[in-house]
């Protein structure tokens, strides 16, 4: 392999995580929240569970063998969550491709991880959306994890219901091999009182950030055009959220405003307007790409739904339509732009370096210590390593019956931005002072070396 200088120095980089990580830990059982009443019947052996706290003492002792799967969309970090199991100690198998991999058994031994280490994508073993439900597939599941001591599913709010239901199938067939959750999504909608991020996120963020700040240095200096730039981040806004608190640009669109087609074509021809009185004929849109979920008009349109019944916004040209409608109100020069694979494969900034060791060896202590149908979640993450609280959180707590493909699953409910959070109100508060005024924000490319107010910097939207 031919590394560039940048891939060979962050190959070297030691993610940052609590010492008392690696000392003698155990866990403790804490008071959780249940789970709805009416799934209650879906899962006779995991409802009831408890959610555990990490401390320091002694834990059990022991090889571990597990079996590791990505699933769903990339997200920068998910090699860390390897390097942080198999630098725990662990044997560890990749199932290759996603999910359809741990259905067809087909694997791969992971010994060095050397090349992956604070890299990118998910290349390693390879990720897929496969739906994990039928018997059929929850046999094969089974089976192919037969003389593994664990599984982790690192992957979205769809990935971690596969976990649930396949840890309730597991226990309900006396398996041994406990399923661990690993909370994955650039699009930051796995969110909950415990979960305060996804990981993937903030690198994804931060590589939007860059792109938009950049544009729109260009769009102030050649001042003649619009840029409409839709962000990835399906149904939830939060990507769009976190990328204009980091930017500032003339308007920002959140979904979750659930405003009607008509108003917002108005809102944006009518800040074109009086943008041009004040003799400015350029500007900066963001559009979530979710938007189409949740304006009547466009929910209306035809569709693609991937396997989990979700609909595949990332290939609707959202920006275009709008655009379109807009010039019949208020001609001007328009550019349109969507940034989304872009930032999914990037780079770790080190905040998801750290948190996906730190997950990592979070989800191998799960294992060794036998838990099962719960999913990492990490505390205080805007604070310094030390003060880092570690908890495994049941799976089932976060779930609720939903219409998927025409039919009632139990699925994680997504997290949308809350329009009472402090995020958005801060986004509120300001949003009104960048639509005339150029309050434009430059945050410039993810910064590896150097002052760790750079470095080190987390999510607006964590603060
Ligand atoms: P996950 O929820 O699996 O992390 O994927 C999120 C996402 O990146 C969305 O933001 C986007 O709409 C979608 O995946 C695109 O899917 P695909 O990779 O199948 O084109």
């Amino acid at each position: 392999m031919l590394e560039s200088p940048l891939q060979k120095k962050r190959m070297e980089y030691k993610p940052k995580i609590p010492e008392w990580l690696d000392e003698d830990v155990c866990f403790e059982k804490v008071e959780g929240k249940k789970g709805p009443e009416n799934i209650k019947k879906l899962f006779p052996k995991t409802f009831e569970a408890s959610a555990y706290r990490l401390k320091k003492g002694k834990g059990k002792n022991g090889h571990v063998k597990i079996g590791v799967v990505f699933s769903g969309g990339q997200a920068a970090g998910g090699h860390n969550v390897i390097a942080g199991i198999l630098d725990s100690g662990a044997e560890v198998i990749g199932f290759l491709g996603g999910p359809s991999g741990v259905v067809e058994n087909k694997r791969k031994e992971i010994r060095d991880i050397h090349f992956y280490r604070n890299q990118g994508g998910f290349d390693l073993i390879g990720s897929g959306r496969t739906k994990i439900e039928t018997e059929e597939q929850l046999k094969a599941s089974l089976k192919a994890c037969n003389g593994l001591d664990g599984i982790v599913i690192i992957g979205g709010d769809d990935s971690n219901t596969n976990a649930a239901i396949m840890a309730e199938y597991f226990l309900q067939h006396g398996s041994k091999t406990r399923v661990i959750g690993v909370p994955k999504t650039i699009d930051g909608d796995l969110k909950s009182e415990d979960i305060e991020i996804s990981f993937g996120f903030d690198s994804a963020c931060k590589t939007y950030s860059e792109l938009i700040g950049n544009i729109a240095r260009d769009a102030l200096s050649a001042k003649k055009y619009y840029h409409f730039i839709k962000l990835m981040g399906r149904s939830a806004s939060h990507i769009t959220l976190e990328c204009a608190l980091q930017t500032q640009p003339n308007l920002a669109l959140i979904s979750e405003e659930r405003r009607s087609l008509k108003e917002i074509v108005l809102q944006i021809a009518n800040l074109i307007k009086r943008r041009e009185e004040a003799g400015k004929k350029y500007g900066i849109v963001l559009i979530p790409e979710g938007l189409i979920e949740f304006v009547p008009e466009l929910n209306e349109l035809p569709v693609e739904r991937d396997p989990h019944g979700n609909i595949e916004v990332s290939k609707i040209q959202t920006e275009k339509l709008i655009i379109d409608l807009v010039q019949k109100e208020v001609k001007f020069n328009v550019q349109d732009h969507f940034f989304g694979y872009e930032g999914r494969a990037c780079m770790p900034t080190n905040f998801d370096a750290n948190y996906c060791y730190a997950l990592g060896k979070l989800a191998y202590l799960a294992v060794r210590e036998e838990l099962t149908g719960v999913i990492c979640s990490i505390q205080h993450l805007a604070q310094p390593q030390e003060k880092w609280t570690f908890k495994m959180v049941p799976i089932v707590q976060m779930m609720h019956l939903e219409s998927r493909l025409g039919k009632e699953k139990p699925v994680i409910k997504k997290a949308l931005v809350d329009i009472k959070g402090k995020a958005y109100v801060k986004f509120s508060a300001l949003r009104k002072s960048w639509e005339l005024e150029d309050a434009y924000r430059y945050p410039g490319p993810i910064q590896f070396f150097g002052d760790p107010e750079l470095t080190d910097s987390v999510p607006l939207s964590l603060k």
